[in-house]
């Protein structure tokens, strides 16, 4: 087994967490002293859910009863060895265009330019088909070369049946290669031990 890293082993035990803060201009980002593991995905996806399920927690990150709740980047420091980041979503229909270009600016600015950036979670919803504004951020985690993981979330929603057609549905639309997915559930748990396995690889 090699050796893990601070990070790595902070994510594992998730023993001190806590809500550092919400960045809604990229002049206020924490300094970048330790690796961080952002999560993106659309608006009402589950983000949220995912991060107090991996960390074990039921309410660090507020879960949303209103999509588009999330605003800034909000910044969970974990035994100051490592930040996890909750992005606002994107996606939702009713934004108006100078919202979006302000999401834009916010998150494309910091995907960019973020040098403690280890990798990025890009949550959908296993129900539905990729939409563009998935397609758009894996462009971008692309293009710059970020280790990134797909999660497939929501699956205690579908039978198992149904689970292997979303799959590969999701597959043949995303193309995240069967290595970079995860077939996820924040209810239940189903997928947990391999994220964290595989965020650990990030770190
Ligand atoms: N059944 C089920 N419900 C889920 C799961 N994950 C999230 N939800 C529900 O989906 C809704 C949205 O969850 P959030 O975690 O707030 O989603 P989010 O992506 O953080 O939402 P925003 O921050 O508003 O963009 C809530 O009602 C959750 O309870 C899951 O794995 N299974
Ligand atoms: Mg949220």
């Amino acid at each position: 087994m090699p050796e893990q890293s601070p990070a790595a082993a902070a994510l594992a035990a998730a023993r001190n967490c806590r809500f550092e803060k919400s960045v809604v201009r990229l002049a206020d980002l924490p300094p970048a002293s330790v690796p961080e593991i952002a999560f993106a995905g659309r608006s009402n996806v589950g983000k949220s859910s995912l991060m107090n399920r991996l960390l074990g927690r039921r309410n660090l990150v507020r879960v949303s009863g209103r999509p588009g709740c999330t605003r800034g980047l909000n910044f969970f420091d974990l035994d100051g060895k490592l930040y996890l980041v909750d992005l606002p979503g994107y996606g939702f229909a009713k934004v108006p265009a100078s919202e979006r270009r302000r999401w834009e600016e916010l998150v494309g600015g910091y995907l960019e330019a973020r040098e403690t950036l280890a990798g990025v979670v890009l949550i959908v919803d296993i129900r539905h088909e990729a939409k563009p504004g998935d397609r758009q951020m894996l462009g971008w985690l692309k293009e710059r070369g970020l280790p990134f993981l797909v999660v497939y979330t929501k699956a205690d929603k579908l039978s198992g049946n149904a689970i292997s057609r979303q799959t590969a549905v999701l597959d043949a639309g995303l193309g995240p290669g069967r290595d970079n997915r995860i077939v996820f559930s924040a209810k239940n748990g189903r997928g947990r031990e391999e994220l964290l396995y595989k965020l650990q690889g990030f770190l």
